[in-house]
């Protein structure tokens, strides 16, 4: 406690800001599309330099092989034992450009799609187990397993339902879906609108939304990532299958950048609250009394780019 103000202390008088250790438990669909193998690689370097705490993975997707590629990144990342969750008892599929590739040529731990385990028990025992007000959760993906946390009630792991837990313990849901102020984007509407509406109308806390048009701009994972990262790295491999280094959007990187770096590279509009409709279409309500914002592009997408494609690669800089 003393060592902790004598630092406060030294920081503040230096003028030093210290940077927060993010608490995350990241929701993706790592399937179809490239943008959350670049994800989780820049967790991995933000994780490697005390920017965030990955407390857990949730694999919202009905590909075979998705699982087990989350798993093969965490291990290559030298973190194997970071829980992984999953949709229990769903029909699954094999679609992914490059899921089942990663999971045959690299190590990990889950041999198939059910080792592992059901995700609402990730999502509860995660929670219960940290700080008030202390983890964020990103979710990248659709929102099918976020609603099924929403819904669950008391049990072994905890005796509050999943909307108590959710008050008490998380500070922020950040969210890349939706278009603003208004139109349609899949990780709304595809495959479970459903879900969508019913996590954005019961959600009870601070929502951040990045919505399709910011990540839409921003084309990382060409050939600076080609030339820039090992031929052995599951990232490398992962984006080689997808499109061969051509360049991808950035949905997915766009919310992690902002929640390690939220003064930097986006305005935050006026508050206010996602409308969904029944197809996953949605529009936006100012609500000076609501909890919810979306990002505002600042800078330009070309710079914000090269930021992640460095995180993307394991280049780590202070104070970007
Ligand atoms: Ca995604």
């Amino acid at each position: 406690m003393k060592t902790g103000f004598s630092l406060y202390l030294l920081c503040f008088i230096s003028g030093i800001t210290l940077a927060q250790t993010e608490k995350i438990i990241l929701d993706t669909d790592l399937d179809s599309d490239v943008d959350d193998v670049g994800a989780l690689a820049m967790l991995h370097t933000l994780a490697d330099h005390d920017r965030v705490e990955i407390l857990g993975v949730i694999v919202t997707s009905d590909d075979l092989f998705a699982p087990q590629c989350a798993d093969v990144l965490n291990h290559y990342f030298k973190r194997p034992d970071i829980p992984i969750g999953v949709e229990k008892g769903i029909p699954l599929n094999d679609f992914s450009r490059y899921t089942r590739a990663l999971s045959q040529a690299f190590p990990h731990r889950l041999k198939e799609y059910n080792d592992a385990e059901d995700a609402t028990q990730v999502y509860r025992r995660l929670l219960a187990s940290q700080p008030d007000s202390s983890v964020t959760i990103v979710t990248i993906g659709h929102l099918t397993n976020l609603r099924h946390l929403i819904e669950s009630t008391p049990d072994a792991i905890s005796e509050l339902s999943g909307l108590q837990l959710i008050e008490k313990k998380v500070k922020l849901w950040a969210c890349m879906g939706g278009r603003f102020p208004e139109g349609k984007e899949a990780n709304f509407y595809r495959p479970d609108p459903e879900s969508t509406k019913i996590a954005v109308n019961r959600w009870p806390g601070r929502v951040i939304y990045s919505g399709w048009e910011i990540g839409n701009e921003i084309i990382t994972g060409g050939t600076y990532l080609k030339k820039s990262l090992p031929t052995e790295s599951p990232v490398y491999l992962g984006y080689k299958l997808f499109n061969d280094f051509a360049g991808r959007q950035s949905w997915d990187q766009s919310i992690l950048l902002y929640l390690i770096s939220p003064d930097s590279y986006w305005e935050l509009s006026l508050r206010g609250k996602a409308l969904v409709s029944e197809d996953g279409s949605n529009a936006w309500e100012m609500d000076k009394e609501a909890n919810q914002q979306y990002l505002i592009e600042k800078t330009t997408p070309t710079e914000v780019a090269k930021i992640m494609d460095a995180l993307m690669v394991g280049q780590y800089r202070d104070g970007f």
